[in-house]
């Protein structure tokens, strides 16, 4: 039987702005029909963030995920990720609120502090429509803060709800964090580690980063893991062909790229699943559907 990819679709995040894409999900209405077009062209795991509706700045209160997460319960059966990492500038308990009201399937867990360079999108996109833009990008100086504190922080807040994780990892140090957490007994496999390539602050995107991270993983989770890569800006397609050959599961969305090939903007975040798609079934693997990556990672359904 061929082996079940388990695709994530980030559909909007907190780093991308609205001037830059007209694809990128703003509005609850919009998030909504972006994270269930993604379910349908095969993602079984949607990450969510929300955004003010009227200038699409993140939105981090528990209130602003109502309405899209009430319309996808009720037209798919999908996997839901809440964001606990927020935007790099918001305090962790702030970051943990709506994962901790609405107690989802699975919640995103930043595995380490890092600088987080976005110099490169500023040159890029320069005519911003809202204040809040250029401003947000703009910052030479963000620490994404994730101390060891902030991480029990938000797996204490957590768990007893039944939330699992998926443990994204910037850099090796953040395996061996993980590492720490699992022999410190407070994180339960099947880790869900999503490894994260191509970021300024974090590992870069090169064939050996990716080979490294997997190395490292295996030896430090062995069986206990499902490995999954997730590729920034350009290196999105890329990486994830390198993984899904590899044995990993892979994640796409406007969140992590806005393009769907060289110099091509994506239309949509399904666009992006279906490449991942044909990637996954061009190696003769097949898509886990929702209730296999639901098994597969022991989720609570
Ligand atoms: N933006 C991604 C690189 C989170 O929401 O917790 C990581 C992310 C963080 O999705
Ligand atoms: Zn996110």
């Amino acid at each position: 039987m061929a082996r079940k990819v388990i695709i994530t679709c980030a559909v909007t995040g907190a780093i991308h702005t609205p001037s830059m894409s007209p694809a990128l999900p703003v509005t609850p209405e919009e998030i909504a029909d972006a994270a269930i077009s993604a379910a349908e062209a095969g993602a079984a795991i949607v990450h969510l963030h929300a955004r003010n509706p009227e200038t699409g700045q993140p939105d981090q209160s528990a209130e602003a995920f109502e309405p899209f997460l009430k319309i996808i319960k009720q037209r798919s059966d999908c996997v839901v990720n809440l964001t606990t990492g927020g935007a790099p500038y918001m305090t962790v308990e702030e970051r943990v609120k709506p994962a901790a009201t609405w107690k989802p399937e699975v919640a995103s867990l930043n595995m380490g502090s890092m600088n987080f360079g976005l110099f490169g999108m500023l040159k890029r996109f320069k005519d911003f429509r809202h204040d809040w833009e250029e401003k947000h990008l703009g910052n030479k100086d963000i620490v994404f803060r994730n101390t060891f504190q902030d991480i029990e922080y938000v797996l204490r807040t957590l768990s007893d709800a039944g939330t699992r994780f998926e443990f994204e990892c910037y850099d090796t140090a953040h395996l061996y964090n993980l590492a720490h957490f699992l022999d410190a007994g407070l994180v339960k496999p099947p880790l869900f580690v999503q490894t994260v390539f191509g970021l300024l602050g974090g590992i870069g995107a090169h064939p050996e980063d990716v080979q490294h991270m997997k190395r490292t993983a295996d030896r430090l989770f062995g069986d206990k893991y499902q490995w999954s890569v997730l590729g920034a800006g350009r290196n999105q397609l890329p990486i994830a062909a390198m993984a899904a050959a590899m044995g990993g599961n892979v994640r796409v969305g406007l969140e992590d790229s806005l393009w769907a090939g060289p110099g091509r903007l994506a239309r949509s975040n399904a666009e992006q699943v279906r490449l991942a798609r044909q990637i996954v079934e061009g190696l003769g693997l097949e898509i886990a559907t929702p209730d296999e990556a639901r098994q597969i990672l022991d989720l609570k359904g």
